[in-house]
């Protein structure tokens, strides 16, 4: 038995040192040490040694045992520590190596032009309003005196949900004025940004989705005098203190009377034509369409519980890419959705 033990501690001893993992380690462990290991197996004959034999051999036994258990422990620091060591090299970082430079980005233009019409009309004292993108058409259509079989309400121009079509894609913002109204008693003076949707395949000037902003005022004695006093100032604001505007006849369903307003092209200052050519700002024409508007129809404020009698109000729209567009002599409309950062980088 003995010489069992130390065959036992030879060989364990030299196997753990010859060991280069954890998992070899612990394969080891239980090949000496465990339940079903060989140094258990013989301290299970120890019941057959003599009375004297049996606390020497235990004896020796235990000091096997602790040898081994020794051993694994110094193996397994340093395989532990190599390992690590192993790790550190693999993962090493190297600080001084120059990073890669974050771009700046910066505004879209298109958040430029909304931020400073939103700007300036906050100046004058109006609310900014948001509301739905999927509508009922009884809120973009109907409650607009925009009647049954008008030509925007055909499928072909609208993005309907419903077979019955009385849920779409707003066509216009002007459903946000609608809720407004059903909410609040004049007076009052509201701006409706946001993202409208017609059917429109994408070319230089059209897209499926753009934005627009509208403006509402409602009070007692509200005039066309209100509306172009509103309108001139805000435009001046943004093309110049110099810049000349008309207003032309319109006719639109929400509005009685209607009109659009143009302003004085800047570059042929309205002759149509730069030494001898047709001006290219305004292809000839001399001014440049800027918005529509108009005094906000009686059939329209009666929808919304507001007593035409006692109450007037004037509305405008204007579609802001058609805005950035002019501002920022963008020729393309289609730049605007590509955000491609090598023309979002020349504003
Ligand atoms: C209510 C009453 C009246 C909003 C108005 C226009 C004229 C207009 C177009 C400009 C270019 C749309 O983006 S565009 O194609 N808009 O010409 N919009 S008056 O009138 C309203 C709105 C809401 C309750």
């Amino acid at each position: 038995m003995k010489q069992q033990l130390e065959n036992i501690r030879l060989q364990a001893l030299s196997s753990l040192d010859a060991a280069n993992s954890p998992a070899e380690l612990e394969e080891l462990r239980v090949k000496w040490l465990g339940k079903k290991g060989e140094l258990t197996a013989v301290l299970k004959m120890m019941g057959k040694l003599s009375a004297e034999e049996r606390p020497i051999m235990g004896q020796l036994a235990n000091s096997v045992r602790a040898e081994i258990e020794e051993k694994l422990e110094g193996r397994k620091a340093a395989i532990g520590a190599a390992v690590l060591e192993a790790k550190l090299a693999a993962e090493a970082i190297d600080v001084t190596i120059p990073g890669d430079a974050v771009t700046l980005g910066h505004q879209h233009p298109m958040n430029m032009v909304l931020q400073e019409v939103k700007d300036i009309f906050v100046g004058l004292g109006y609310q900014v309003v948001d509301g739905p993108e999927v509508e009922l058409a009884d809120y973009n259509f109907t409650r607009l005196n925009i009647e049954e079989g008008h030509p925007s309400r055909d499928r072909s121009d609208t993005f309907y949900f419903s077979d019955d079509d009385s849920v779409l894609l707003r066509t216009q913002t002007s459903p946000m004025q609608i809720r407004f109204m059903e909410n609040h008693k004049p007076p009052f003076c509201m701006l409706a940004p946001g993202r409208v949707f017609r059917k429109d395949e994408a070319d230089a000037t059209h897209s499926p989705m753009f934005h627009q902003i509208e403006g509402l005022v409602v009070d007692e004695h509200i005039t066309m005098g209100d509306l172009k006093g509103a309108l001139i100032s805000m435009m001046r604001k943004i093309y110049g203190a110099e810049s000349e505007m008309r207003f032309r006849p319109h006719h639109f369903p929400f509005t009685e009377p209607s009109c659009e307003m143009d302003m004085q092209c800047h570059k042929c200052h309205g002759t149509g034509e730069i030494d001898g050519q047709v001006c290219s700002t305004c292809h000839g024409e001399g001014w440049i369409e800027l918005l529509g508007a108009g005094m906000v129809h009686p059939k329209v404020l009666e929808s919304c519980g507001i007593d035409p009698e006692k109450y007037s109000g004037f509305a405008f729209g204007m579609g802001l890419e058609r805005m950035a567009m002019g501002r920022m002599r963008i020729n393309d409309l289609r730049l605007i959705f590509d955000n491609d950062v090598r023309f979002l980088n020349q504003f």
